[in-house]
């Protein structure tokens, strides 16, 4: 299988949930400014839309959208490492992957991260969100994870929550996010991911101050 990532973009919830599994990957990473990848090529050949993440599967298919590729990377896992195997659980499982996708990573830190947002889309995304972030403290004061034990949705919160340190969204006032994000990010698969991308993302860095 092929990744195609950008440095600390929402992709690395599939490095995170590959590396869980313990599934080889080859990773490509790609500049969202130039839509190319590393190695040169026009990523819009591979995703239209110019989005992280996409896949390649071994067949040579692309597969787009979060929800979409982290419930394949959870099929081709060992049974139950990232995602409940009973119709009802999966069903959850699917629920938390849209609240994380459509509520957190699109409508609330979409125009908090985006230059180009209008300061009053960020304030109503600001104030529309927290909703969602206090029901979501709520639930995780009693619990270790979304499901009862680790899975692909976690993966994808815990790289979704990990971008509020660059938004005014205060997770220190949600004590039962902050004390999961810690446990999350103690994990080694999610360590593992987060050390390895947020190099790659200062060496990005770099390269574009000197262009
Ligand atoms: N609906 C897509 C959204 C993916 C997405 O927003 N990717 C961001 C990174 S987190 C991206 O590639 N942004 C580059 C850009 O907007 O040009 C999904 O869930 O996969």
């Amino acid at each position: 299988m092929e990744l195609y990532f950008s440095p600390l973009a929402c992709s690395m919830a599939t490095r995170i949930s590959l590396y869980e599994a313990g599934i080889e990957a080859t990773y490509f990473e790609v500049d969202s400014k130039t839509k190319r990848t590393r190695d040169g090529r026009d990523f819009r050949q591979i995703n239209p839309l110019g989005l992280v993440p996409a896949i390649r599967t071994d067949t040579g298919e692309v597969l787009t959208e979060n929800a979409a590729i982290l419930q394949y990377v959870a099929g081709r896992a060992p049974s139950g490492a990232l995602a409940p195997t009973t119709d009802w659980e999966r069903a959850r499982l699917q629920q938390w992957l849209c609240f994380v996708g459509t509520e957190l990573h699109k409508a609330l830190f979409g125009p908090l991260l985006d230059p180009n947002a209008p300061d009053g889309a960020k304030a109503y995304a600001l104030e529309k969100g927290m909703a969602g972030l206090e029901m979501l403290d709520a639930y995780l004061t009693t619990r270790e994870f979304l499901l009862d034990e680790f899975s692909a949705a976690d993966a994808y919160l815990a790289t979704v929550l990990g971008w509020a340190v660059v938004t005014p969204v205060q997770l220190s006032k949600f004590p039962g996010i902050s004390a999961y994000l810690k446990r999350l990010y103690a994990r080694p698969s999610v360590a593992r991911a987060f050390t390895e991308e947020r190099s790659l993302y200062l060496e990005e860095q770099a390269r574009r101050a000197t262009i």
